[in-house]
């Protein structure tokens, strides 16, 4: 049995959490200008550091004690023993009887974590050595399509934890990226998905990448098989007559699998197939093979910079005090708010437009991690797990949802990412943005009272429409360039926030099984879809729906 958390008792149970929701009590009343009006060193007291990165989490509401009782909240749910289990390799998925290892994947070559007896690291070096050694050639064109032309495009299939990390990593890194190549990602089972993403590409330049864990996934294998298809239908005629080499599919099809038999009966040769293992979870992969896409953009140097960058944040969690550890203090804070204050979502605002889909990204690692509602026990929990999370880049979010987090009647706690030096090389533009930042906590926290109002001259009758309550919580977290490294110790700062959490709310963060149901009725419905006969074995509603597209569907 793994060692896992104090999960006889229902932590909403202990003297721990009821400490907090009587403090919370307490202290309902307290406002962030009064926090800060008694303690001039609170931005200090409320700053950690860790692997690059600072947090600033004073515009929060908390103090001393707020934070004693959430450490000892974090110490009762067995956090430190957790942390230590999780990098020994020990099951801590249950339910799937599998380590939770990602923190193997960028494990320096030399270290060592155990899974069964069996040391992962070397294993691990071996895939991004190969990786390395593909990526080399590909992006020098020695690697050559079956007409001879080299790679140009590259199109990643995947979905899921196969897709979110490539495309947010593409997108965050594309300024260190090779720029005579194009990165395309394919992921919907929406045919539209496939067809824009090739529609300029020449097939007998284009790579893809079939990225599927278990290589039986419905969207990526109904899109590799199109692809395929595409494929040869291009190359054939750009052949003519001198026809087609029999490797074709081979030299224009790689995979990222643990499923070599699925991969072999697909035409892939399995020797350009980059293998991954069961205890990494597909949300938090793109560290693994499946950041083959990744390295293949920003080169194999780029990339070992990357995982350093995740390492580094690893260390920091694993041996930093409670007290001063970022992803410990932040899942903590999230814990505080959603169970204590009541406040249903997190908005992460990434001043970056490199990070446009880090919201998104985070979507998956924090939802479907900890979208839970049974504990490791197996027992229904009382108390709220994951919020929503949400977000876009700023500053466009400021000029279309902002409005509801400043006078909207929900709080929203705000997650605003931001880097000191520019990457654009126009210093002035970076200015602006970050200055928007700083603006925007600092309105959230503070607001503008009805009397601000009126010493500007507003007419009476607009006053109440122009004041700003304030005292809505945000912390602000600066890197000092984006960077392949910042952005893995982004990354690895986010996951282990969401263990922090799951840890808490005693949960398994590493299954999945909500996503299940939906796709065992999607298959029960596909041929339904072509029925001769209506279908009537669903609810009215479900039959009434799929009887209408049967009769519409215009085949
Ligand atoms: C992530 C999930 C899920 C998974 C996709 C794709 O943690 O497990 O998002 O990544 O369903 O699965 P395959 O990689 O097996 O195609």
């Amino acid at each position: 049995m793994p060692r896992t958390a104090d999960t006889d008792r229902p932590i909403d149970q202990t003297p721990e959490w009821k400490a907090l929701a009587s403090h919370a009590r307490r202290n309902r009343a307290r406002t962030l200008a009064a926090l800060f009006a008694k303690d001039r060193r609170r931005a200090e007291r409320f700053t950690a550091e860790g692997a690059g990165l600072r947090m600033d989490y004073s515009k929060h509401h908390v103090d001393a004690e707020t934070m004693r009782l959430l450490l000892a909240l974090a110490t009762r749910a067995g956090l430190k023993g957790r942390i230590a289990a999780m990098f020994k390799g020990e099951k801590l998925n249950i339910t799937e009887q599998r380590a939770v290892l990602h923190v193997a994947l960028r494990a320096p070559k030399g270290s060592s974590i155990k899974v069964d007896g069996v040391d992962v690291v070397p294993e691990v070096h071996r895939v991004l050595e190969r990786m390395a050694a593909f990526s080399k050639r590909v992006r020098s064109g020695s690697w050559k399509g079956a007409t001879g032309k080299r790679i140009r495009n590259v199109v990643n299939i995947g979905i899921g934890g196969s897709d979110l990390g490539p495309v947010m990593a593409y997108k965050a890194l594309v300024h260190y990226s090779e720029r005579s190549m194009n990165f395309r990602f394919v992921s919907n089972v929406d045919g539209t998905d496939f067809v824009e993403a090739v529609r300029d590409l020449d097939p007998a330049e284009t790579l893809f990448i079939v990225s599927s864990k278990t290589f039986t996934t419905l969207e990526t294998m109904t899109n590799a098989h199109t692809a395929r298809t595409w494929l040869l239908a291009g190359l054939k005629k750009a052949a003519g007559r001198s026809g087609l080499p029999s490797d074709a599919t081979a030299r224009h099809f790689v995979a990222v699998s643990t499923n070599a038999k699925e991969v072999e009966a697909f035409g892939i040769d399995t020797a350009n197939m980059f293998g991954f293992w069961d205890w990494v979870g597909g949300r938090y992969s793109m560290d693994s093979a499946i950041g083959l896409s990744t390295m293949l953009a920003i080169g194999p140097a780029r990339f070992t910079e990357l995982l350093r960058g995740f390492h580094a944040m690893d260390e920091h969690f694993r041996t930093a005090p409670l007290a001063r550890n970022l992803p410990v203090i932040m899942g903590l804070l999230g814990v505080w708010m959603n169970n204590f204050l009541g406040y249903p979502s997190l908005a992460v605002l990434p001043y970056d437009q490199y990070l446009s889909r880090f919201s998104a990204y985070l979507q998956q690692l924090e939802m479907e991690s900890n979208g839970k509602h049974v504990t490791l026990a197996g027992k229904r929990v009382d108390w709220d797990t994951c919020p929503t999370i949400w977000g876009e880049p700023g500053t466009n979010g400021q000029h279309a949802f902002y409005q509801m987090i400043h006078q909207g009647t929900r709080i929203v706690p705000c997650d605003f990412i931001t880097f000191c030096k520019p990457i654009s090389g126009l210093p002035h533009h970076h200015d602006l943005l970050v200055a928007n930042v700083f603006a925007q906590a600092e309105a959230l926290a503070f607001g503008k009272s009805k009397a601000e109002v009126r010493a500007e001259g507003v007419a009476r009758e607009l006053v109440p429409h122009k004041e700003f309550d304030g005292n809505r919580p945000s912390t602000v977290i600066m890197g000092e360039r984006l960077t392949p490294f910042s952005l893995g110790t982004l990354v690895a700062l986010y996951e282990h926030k969401v263990f922090t959490q799951g840890t808490v709310w005693q949960i398994n963060s590493f299954d999945q099984w909500g996503v299940e149901l939906g796709k065992v009725l999607a298959k029960k419905i596909i041929p339904e879809l072509a029925a001769k006969k209506p279908v009537v074995d669903h609810d009215s509603s479900t039959n009434a729906l799929i009887n209408h597209y049967r009769t519409h569907r215009g085949r």
